[in-house]
């Protein structure tokens, strides 16, 4: 298929190999022998990247000649992990470029393991939107991602005498040969000023926004291709610089430190992703980015639009634009102001258009995780967007107050300015008056938004609403992080399943097939091998593989109740000094995941697991029948190493908490069996295996709320449960402490009087839960079986899944072969 350009792009190895070589010379200026690991890397980098620009061209070109309807995904986070092999399997040269590089005397997985990930997210969210991105070019849907290119993503996590130390990332530092600089893709973003009324030509009455800060915005384009096809999108990710390089008039009075200070501040803009935490309310930076990126990226699409020869009046007849969560939602503000500003649309022209052009996903239901600006804020930064949604706002209560006349509390609560005490721009009100589409990201958390956080918006607009379940990319997630499960499914099935993730069916029948059982298990051993040796080399602990690898990787926080699991481990230590002799089910129970810097309490239950890992690991009493593991610097990376690992995967979070998860569909999809509470997807994911092949234990959403409502006493939970008390009273003596009883006292303390996520509650019914985990291990082919129907029973699971309910019943896209030829 790929005639014209043998020479420069071809698939075979003959070529690779040629590829690679000029590369290295002309790329990166070596001759074999003085090579280095990056240098080899990067010549490999830019081998593959040849091959994705080929089909990127293409990919625009039809766009171009086709006007078809493109997919917008506006994220202030994409999580996308290194590139290289993912890029690998995707063009389906895995083994030739493997060849390639040790025709060069350089192992691939060396050459895997030095690129530097782009951490560009938080967690869930960001990693969502990378799996989107890769849905969207397999299924060969047009489509951009539009997002930010921090300098430094997500911090990188050290553990020093047990606690969490952050140190920036610095991605950037050996170049990223994964993205191509558009400088003459720019637009310009202003800020602050004020507004003045004035008449136009035609006598209407208009607004003028007169800032007093411009900043511009770069494209970095990073290409993304579809698995074995020719589609390759694009991510396109805005850097901040200032307007003029060097503000010579200022340089000219003497004023030098002041120009240099003008580059400085709009440089900012881009410099760092934030962390979440508690403290981003109010933060001026986070609402500049948020506006930046979402500016840039609205006019970029008009542009294009434009470029087509279209009118504005039909921008949402080729654009969907999709807002991950609040992050992005002053677009709906920003697309009133460029349509009716800039380009003088009459109002309700260019409210019908900003109304059917967004779509908004949710993705908490954590009161204090919904965003809100404050309104001075807000006003100072942005003057002619606060007027704007007033002018929304104003028009949509009208609306309210004609369906409910006098319910002022429903019309207060509808409002998108919070007016209680100190006055703020609520982003959800926002975000769900200015689309057309609503989102939760499971069943579980769509229900729970129609009754709760978004109630009002649901009894209004119902038909709004759809449930759009999360999905992860099989690509990545099986394929690239467990070849040794791909092959052996492959030689069974063939390889159908990578597209059409529901024909891991088709593995059912094998379940029960011995042979088949021992080399699964032969593959879970190497994976856990494997991943011994890694915790070997970054923690120093060595793991014994014959236990079960019991492991909870995600950011920690108390809804997530990593103590809760920690509470298991130190039952297990008490029952084990207690009877030295047990015949107890040899665990490695292992955490992983980064704490926000300003969240006390996760830091703290870092330390805890830390202190409990130090004293268990070290207690000749407990003769290898137990281990704990903090594995640092939890990431993309070693996420592809820890999944495939894993017999039981820890989805504990308390009932109605989290939205989703996206881990638990990671660690089923690789054959670890799930524990976990009706929480999220868990729901769906215990309908699909079947409640035979998980573990389920805890409250549901509903008794939550009922006994909350009722009054919770964890208290008396402690004094009525000796173990419980036996195992927090360990924790509060000081026993991992070092003797000082007051280091873990907080959490002791919030545990007893609190216990805001109920884990006293759950305890009893959790620690049962692991008991019948732990007979269920000891019979390995039952374990093997059921591990199996898991795997089998995840097509639903798939990003591809998730991303064609997206085009069919939100975008309203459909896909569009690429050709190589001509
Ligand atoms: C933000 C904040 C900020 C304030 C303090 C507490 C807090 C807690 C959580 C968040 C995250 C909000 C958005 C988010 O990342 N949600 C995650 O989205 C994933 C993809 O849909 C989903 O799988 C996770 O369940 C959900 O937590």
């Amino acid at each position: 298929s790929n005639k014209t350009d043998c020479s420069r792009t071809g698939m075979t190895l003959i070529d690779l190999n040629r590829c690679f070589n000029e590369h290295l010379f002309y790329t990166q200026g070596r001759l074999p022998l003085s090579a280095t690991l990056n240098d080899h890397y990067m010549a490999a980098a830019y081998t593959v990247r040849d091959r994705l620009l080929h089909r990127w061209v293409c990919t625009v070109r039809d766009f171009i000649r086709e006007g078809v309807k493109v997919v917008g995904y506006l994220s202030a986070e994409f999580l996308l992990g290194p590139h290289l092999g993912n890029n690998m399997i995707n063009l389906d040269i895995f083994d030739e470029v493997r060849e390639a590089s040790e025709n060069v005397g350089r192992n691939l997985d060396a050459m895997l393991d030095h690129e530097e990930e782009p951490g560009l997210g938080n967690g869930g969210l960001g990693r969502l939107a990378a799996c989107y991105l890769d849905s969207l070019a397999t299924l060969e849907i047009p489509a951009i991602g539009y997002g930010i290119r921090y300098e430094f993503g997500i911090f990188d996590q050290e553990i020093r005498d047990g606690w969490q130390v952050e140190k920036t990332d610095k991605w950037l530092r050996l170049g990223n040969p994964w993205e191509i600089p558009r400088p003459e893709v720019t637009y310009e973003v202003k800020f602050g000023g004020h507004t003045a009324g004035y008449c136009d030509d035609g006598g209407c009455y208009r607004s003028r926004w007169t800032p007093d800060r411009v900043v511009r915005g770069i494209a970095y384009d990073t290409p993304i291709l579809g698995y074995k096809v020719n589609t390759c999108n694009m991510l396109r990710l805005w850097k901040a610089e200032a307007v003029e390089s060097f503000d010579f008039a200022s340089f000219n009075v003497g004023n030098y430190y002041g120009a240099v200070h003008e580059k400085v501040y709009s440089e900012n803009i881009s410099k760092v992703l934030y962390p979440n935490d508690e403290q981003i309310q109010g933060k001026q930076l986070r609402l500049e980015q948020q506006y930046f990126f979402v500016s840039c990226s609205l006019q970029d699409m008009i542009r294009l639009h434009l470029a087509i020869g279209k009118s504005l009046e039909y921008f949402h007849e080729e654009f969907a634009i999709q807002l991950n969560d609040t992050h992005p939602s002053v677009a709906v503000a920003e697309l009133m102001r460029l349509l009716v500003d800039e380009h003088h649309m009459d109002w309700d022209t260019a409210w019908h258009v900003t109304r059917n052009v967004f779509g908004y996903t949710n993705h908490t239901l954590l009161p204090e995780a919904l965003e809100r600006w404050p309104l001075r804020l807000f006003a100072n930064l942005l003057p002619r967007h606060l007027e704007i949604i007033f002018e929304i706002n104003r028009r949509f209560l009208d609306e309210v107050r004609v369906i409910y006349p006098d319910d002022e509390a429903r019309i207060a609560r509808l409002s998108l300015i919070d007016e209680q005490g100190e006055r703020y721009v609520r982003m959800a009100n926002l975000a769900c008056v200015g689309s057309r589409a609503i989102n939760g990201v499971a069943k579980l958390h769509t229900e729970l938004l129609k009754t709760t956080v978004l109630k009002d918006f649901y009894e209004l607009w119902p038909e709004k609403f759809s449930n759009k379940t999360n999905g992860v990319t099989p690509r990545r997630w099986m394929v690239l992080s467990n070849p040794g499960l791909t092959r052996l499914i492959r030689s069974r099935i063939g390889g159908g399943w990578i597209k059409k993730l529901d024909r891991l069916k088709r593995l059912e029948s094998y379940a029960g097939d011995d042979a088949f059982r021992r080399e699964w298990q032969a593959v879970k051993t190497g994976n856990k091998q494997a991943l011994a040796a890694l915790i070997l080399e970054r923690t120093g602990i060595s793991v014994n593989p014959d236990s079960m690898f019991d492991i909870q990787v995600k950011r920690i926080h108390e809804y997530k109740r990593q103590h809760l699991n920690v509470l298991h481990v130190v039952t297990l230590y008490n029952r084990l000094r207690r009877n030295p002799g047990l015949d107890m089910l040899p665990r490695t129970v292992i955490f992983g995941g980064k704490a926000a810097p300003s969240y006390y309490m996760a830091k703290l239950i870092i330390k805890l697991i830390n202190s409990v890992a130090d004293v268990v690991n070290h207690d000749p009493a407990v003769r290898n029948r137990l281990k704990v593991v903090f594995f640092p610097d939890f990431n993309v990376k070693s996420a592809q190493k820890i999944y495939p690992a894993a017999d039981l995967s820890e989805q504990i979070s308390t009932a109605g908490k989290e939205a989703s998860g996206t881990g638990n569909m990671k660690f089923s999809m690789n054959g670890a069996l799930t524990i976990g509470t009706l929480d999220g997807a868990n729901v769906e994911i215990r309908e699909e295996v079947g409640a035979d092949n998980f573990f389920l234990f805890g409250l549901t959403a509903e008794e939550v709320a009922r006994i909350k409502s009722e009054g919770y006493d964890p208290r008396s939970i402690y004094l009525s449960n000796p173990d419980l008390r036996e195992a927090i009273d360990l924790i509060g003596s000081g026993f991992f402490s070092r003797g000082d009883p007051d280091l873990f006292k907080p959490l002791v303390d919030s545990l007893l009087y609190q216990d805001e996520y109920m884990l006293l509650a759950d305890y009893q019914s959790y620690v049962d839960c692991q008991d019948r985990v732990s007979e269920a291990y000891r019979d390995r082919d039952r374990w093997t079986r059921m591990a199996i129907l898991n795997v089998a029973r995840m097509g639903k699971f798939s990003s591809d899944r998730a991303i064609r309910e997206y085009c069919r019943e939100i975008w309203r896209v459909s896909p569009n072969t690429v050709e190589m030829e001509d």
